[in-house]
């Protein structure tokens, strides 16, 4: 267990500090992309397909241009002329920033419409006169892969059909082999939709480039500022926008999970249009625009999962079809298309799995992006968690017991899984009984036996999952060639409060707390002295920025160890003051003092004044250190979550009565940002378990493009959650601490659908894919009475 090193008043790890940067917030003094206002300011609206494929015959500008205000409309031949009418995906696929011919998903920008004000924009978008021939669209990727299939991509030199990779890991055929040779194999074929994070802040940003200093300032809403910057000077370079000469800064963010690590084609738009207008261009979504591009996953994943009769799991097999849309704009390493996927054997011991997936293109918004996911982790949790329930119904062993006997042991970390990784630690028993004797698990058990001999339905789920989180190691991850570490850089000032800056940046997580605390821990400095900076490429230290809950794992990590730097030069310094040799200083939070003699000592904040008054001689003055962190493995973390729920068997509509989720993140910073993380991370479980989902017809339009409908959940839809954790340190993280931000995102759909599946099971309802909502529940139960 953890006990707290510092007091309150420092607020080390451990400590529910408040969080610092509330204050703003809650006064409504947070700054974002929209609130940017600067001189001379214009707007910019896109023109967007009401097609999901067609032809373009024509663009007419025409009665656009001839709106008082409206400055330009620009069109892909425009930016053909500069070469940047395509861009690169993360992926290293190419998107279109505007078309010149087709248009390859319903909403895709066709061209953008500056005015001097975002009305004028507005009627402008609506004048311009746009020709299409409209196609016949391909909505369903298992059609995109037949013979007579339209070729989507004839741009892209070599494809000779939709199929955009094959990628595959493990054993095929030891795998098919154990598979044919099982007492028991469960098969399910399970879908995990298209949703949309629907962050209240949508895509945003100003773009404002200077002509005399050739400086193209950009406030951005991103979670990777430095990374796209990178990127856009690789794009961008050959018409003068280089690194130096670009300035990307991050304000507030209201929300990313995720949708904000991409470069959308507004962005490179806005961009070019400042470049070549010369005054600053704001362009933001609304909120149609946001929910029908980028999209989440889309995985249709055929799972087989083989055991012995009394239930020893002995291989588990994955084959996956995933739909992205029209270019594979999936935020994931480049050594690992399907990010993280092959997590998918989960936190049991078995020795053989197979996992391949066939990547195709519809006439779909580019999907593959996220939903707090961890790269794909959620798909892959979700497909071993209800093939686990799945075995357990078939064989008739309770959920926990069969999770209990198939579970990786403590003592075998850190653990080699079959797929590829090396689990850092963990106690997955500890996890599961706590959550059990949590939630009353037995009890429920009993109250379940009798509800069914009454004819009620009632459900238990379980879901325990291993998540993966903290990418690098760079020398195995990056992203378009960029490798992933990053970064932290502190500066104590002579008064003894400090500065720090981060390569991450913050969308609500906290880190203006959290980081403050982590540097509170080492120094001894009270985290409310420490000022913490993140978002601005001019000022910040490289840094791959956060998403894929790294920002702990990689900087917090860098923190502690720059910190310790610190450390070691201060007690050069109080050996200097105290005059005595370095190796008679010891160090305890917040102060140096003489072995033996505790009454002499020099406080951080006396070490700090005289690191700029009274070094010792030959020493550089300054209080500062910067470090690198490239972690030596990513963290394990894990979790045992248990979901209750009834059934109304006249109306499908469900009911969560109780929702139980034990976390183990290794060593916590703050328990309360944990919790909040969470609780946050939760209901965004239940979202796509219950409620959301892009819904297209045959044309490929989206149905439920507005709030209206597509439903979002609320504190309302939201159960109450009841939260907990176990304690196993990362081995390897300076501090012990593990990511944790999307492991209620990732454990949360399997256990509220195992609980929906396990009340309908009695009726013989043996799978639902997510979102299960209540007609799909009523339905299900008419089908198996007219069945019976
Ligand atoms: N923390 C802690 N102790 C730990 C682990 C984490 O105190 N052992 C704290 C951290 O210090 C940090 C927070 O919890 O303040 C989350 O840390 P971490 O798990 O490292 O995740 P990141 O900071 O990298 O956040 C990214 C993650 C992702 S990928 C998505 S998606 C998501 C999420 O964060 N998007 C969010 N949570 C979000 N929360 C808000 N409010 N808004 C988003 O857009
Ligand atoms: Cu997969 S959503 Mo988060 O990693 O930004």
């Amino acid at each position: 267990m953890f006990s707290c090193k510092t007091s309150p008043e420092v607020g080390g790890m451990g400590h529910s500090v408040k969080r610092k940067e509330d204050a703003r917030f809650l006064h409504g003094k947070g700054k974002y992309t929209d609130d940017v206002k600067l001189p001379g300011m214009l707007s910019m609206v896109m023109v967007r397909s009401p097609y999901a494929y067609a032809k373009i015959k024509s663009i007419d500008k025409e009665k656009a241009l001839a709106i008082p205000g409206v400055l330009a409309v620009i069109t892909g031949e425009d930016l053909a002329q500069y070469n940047l009418h395509w861009m690169p995906t993360l992926l290293s696929d190419s998107q279109m920033v505007l078309p010149t011919d087709t248009v390859m998903h319903q909403s895709q920008e066709v061209c953008a419409v500056i005015a001097t004000d975002r009305y004028i924009a507005v009627d402008g978008a609506e004048a311009v006169d746009v020709q299409y021939e409209p196609m016949k669209a391909i909505v369903n990727p298992y059609k995109a892969l037949e013979e007579d299939a339209p070729l989507l991509r004839p741009d892209k030199e070599g494809q000779k059909d939709n199929h955009i990779y094959h990628w595959e890991r493990g054993e095929r055929e030891k795998t098919d082999a154990a598979i044919a040779a099982a007492d028991v194999v469960v098969k399910e074929r399970i879908h995990l939709p298209r949703i949309h994070v629907a962050s209240i802040e949508t895509c945003g940003i100003v773009a404002s480039y200077d002509k005399d200093t050739e400086k193209m300032l950009i406030y951005l809403t991103s979670q990777a500022p430095h990374a796209i910057r990178t990127i856009l000077a690789l794009v961008a370079g050959h018409v003068g926008l280089s690194e130096e000469k670009i300035r990307i800064i991050a304000p507030d963010i209201g929300g990313g999970f995720g949708g904000k690590v991409p470069v959308y084609p507004g962005y490179v738009v806005a961009i070019a249009a400042s470049f070549l207008i010369g005054k600053p261009v704001k362009w933001i979504e609304d909120r149609s625009e946001n929910l029908i591009n980028g999209f989440a996953r889309d995985y249709h994943m055929d799972c087989e999962l083989a055991a012995t009769k009394d239930g020893k799991i002995q291989a588990f097999k994955v084959s996956t079809l995933a739909d992205h849309g029209y270019t594979d704009s999936s935020a994931n390493p480049s050594k690992y298309p399907t990010g993280m996927f092959s997590i998918c054997t989960g936190s049991y011991d078995y020795e053989h799995a197979f996992a391949e997936l066939d990547a195709v293109y519809t006439n779909k918004a580019p999907g593959g992006v996220a939903y707090r996911c961890s790269f794909r982790v959620t798909e892959a949790v979700h497909a071993i968690e209800r093939m686990v329930d799945k075995l357990a119904a078939e064989i008739g062993k309770d959920p926990a017991q069969l999770r209990f006997e198939n579970f990786i042991k403590k003592e075998q970390f850190p653990y080699a899984s079959p797929l590829g990784w090396s689990y850092d630690s963990g106690d997955y028993k500890a996890t599961l009984e706590k959550a059990m004797e949590m939630i009353g698990y037995d009890d429920y058990k009993k109250e379940q036996a009798e509800k069914r001999a009454q004819g009620k339905l009632m459900g238990i789920g379980i879901c325990t999952f291993t998540e993966v989180v903290g990418a690098g190691p760079s020398k195995d991850f990056d992203i378009l060639g960029i490798a992933m570490f990053d970064s932290a850089e502190i500066r104590v000032h002579p008064t003894g409060k400090a500065l720090a800056r981060f390569g991450t940046k913050s969308q609500g997580q906290g880190h203006e707390t959290t980081y403050a605390q982590i540097l509170a821990e080492e120094l001894g400095i009270p985290y409310t002295d420490i000022e913490i900076d993140e978002g601005d490429t001019d000022t910040a230290p490289y840094g791959l920025g956060t998403y894929a809950s790294r920002s702990t794992p990689t900087a917090g990590a860098a923190a502690a160890i720059a910190a310790r730097k610190l450390k070691d030069k201060g007690k050069k310094i109080a050996a200097h003051l105290l005059e005595v040799s370095e190796d008679d200083i010891e160090w305890e939070v917040g102060k140096y003092f003489v072995k033996g003699a505790p009454e002499k000592s020099k406080t951080i904040q006396e070490v700090a004044f005289a690191a700029y008054t009274n070094i010792p001689p030959g020493m550089e003055p300054g209080f500062e250190a910067t470090h690198y962190y490239d972690p030596p493995n990513l963290t394990f973390p894990n979790g045992a979550y248990i979901c209750v729920v009834e059934v109304e068997e006249e109306t499908g509509a469900i009911d969560v009565k109780r929702f139980v989720a034990i976390d183990d993140c290794g060593n916590i910073i703050n328990p309360m940002i944990v919790e909040g993380q969470v609780h946050g991370g939760l209901t965004q479980g239940i979202a796509p378990a219950m409620y959301e989902g892009i819904v297209y017809d045959d044309e490929g339009n989206v149905l439920n493009g507005t709030l209206m409908d597509y439903l979002v959940p609320t504190a309302v839809e939201s159960p109450h959650w009841e939260t907990g954790h176990t304690i196993t340190p990362s081995p390897h993280h300076p501090l012990g601490a593990k990511g944790v931000a999307e492991s209620p995102t990732v454990g949360a759909p399997p256990a509220i659908a195992n609980a929906i599946i396990d009340a309908l099971y009695p009726l013989g309802i043996k799978h639902l894919d997510i979102p299960i909502t209540p007609d799909k529940v009523w339905e299900a139960i008419q089908e198996s009475k007219a069945k019976a």
